[in-house]
């Protein structure tokens, strides 16, 4: 529930005059047309076990939409696999297709953080990605909606909305933090729950929040990164700072030297300097 508190705090400010705004979808497409600026790592590297997780048909019925990934939907970053057919039942293998979450939070909406997929197909799959910032409550009426806009050669753009449910990570995998005069920022640890004993690579997605827009950041930044057990009072030597792998991606090294519960603390640092004004901590369950 902290989490959640702390997302919705960063995103007040902003959230109240989009629903103003929301019967119009310049927006929308705006944030398509900035559809080559970033790609998903390994766009066609697509895994054997794929369950679906969602799916919708555009309003004109010329398109139906399956929605795909590894596992069901967490608050977090998520790599998402989608599948189209025309209305032949042929499957579409290129298009350009802008991915835009948009979660409606009962007379409100905002959206959230996207890797957009490449325009064409691996093996029949588009891939693309989601950091989905909150996770979808039934009881207060915050539900999640992909939306797809497509563009094919020689077709109309079409629309195709695929509702989707996002679950509660246990332990939190993107934190909201202020930086200061760099303003505000999420950081998402892209990591199972669990994690095996050593030292190892360790990956971060790196996002402004610029009122509804969430550009990932590519570089200048740092992130330094430290191992603390809390139960047992020690870190560990051998930590690596993150640094800018391309896209928003950012690559270090953790030094998880024993099975237990771990906290990585991470600070962001531009030029050397720590700009982030929160301790901004993930919590990973270590395993021999
Ligand atoms: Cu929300």
């Amino acid at each position: 529930m902290l989490n959640i508190n702390k997302i919705v705090l960063a995103l007040i400010p902003w959230v109240l005059p989009l629903f103003m705004a929301c019967n119009n979808n310049t927006k929308a497409y705006k944030q398509a047309d900035t559809h080559q600026e970033k790609t998903i790592e390994d766009q066609d590297n697509i895994p054997d076990k794929l369950i679906e997780v969602g799916e919708g048909k555009s309003v004109d019925g010329n398109l139906s939409a399956k929605v795909f990934a590894t596992d069901s939907l967490t608050d977090s970053y998520q790599e998402l696999f989608i599948q189209m057919e025309d209305s032949k039942g042929t499957v579409v293998k290129k298009a350009k297709i802008s991915l835009l979450p948009e979660m409606k939070m009962g007379m409100m909406a905002h959206g959230a953080p996207v890797i957009q997929p490449a325009e064409s197909a691996a093996n029949g799959f588009f891939k693309g990605g989601v950091i989905f910032i909150m996770p979808s409550s039934i009881e207060s009426q915050h539900n999640w909606t992909i939306n797809l806009l497509v563009d094919q050669m020689g077709e109309p753009s079409n629309r195709v909305n695929v509702p989707i449910h996002v679950k509660e990570v246990k332990e939190a995998r993107t934190i909201a933090f202020d930086g200061g005069d760099e303003g505000r920022f999420f950081l998402s640890l892209i990591a199972p729950e669990r994690l095996p004993v050593g030292n190892q690579f360790i990956r971060f997605m790196l996002h402004r929040v610029s009122k509804n827009e969430f550009p990932a950041v590519f570089d200048g930044y740092e992130i330094a990164l430290n191992t603390h057990m809390p139960d047992m009072g020690h870190g560990s030597e051998g930590n690596e700072n993150a640094k800018a792998a391309g896209e928003g991606y950012y690559k270090g090294k953790v030094n998880l030297s024993m099975p237990g519960l771990w906290e990585v603390k991470a600070d962001l640092l531009k030029d050397g300097k720590k700009v982030s004004t929160e301790p901004v901590i993930f919590k990973i369950q270590v395993k021999k």
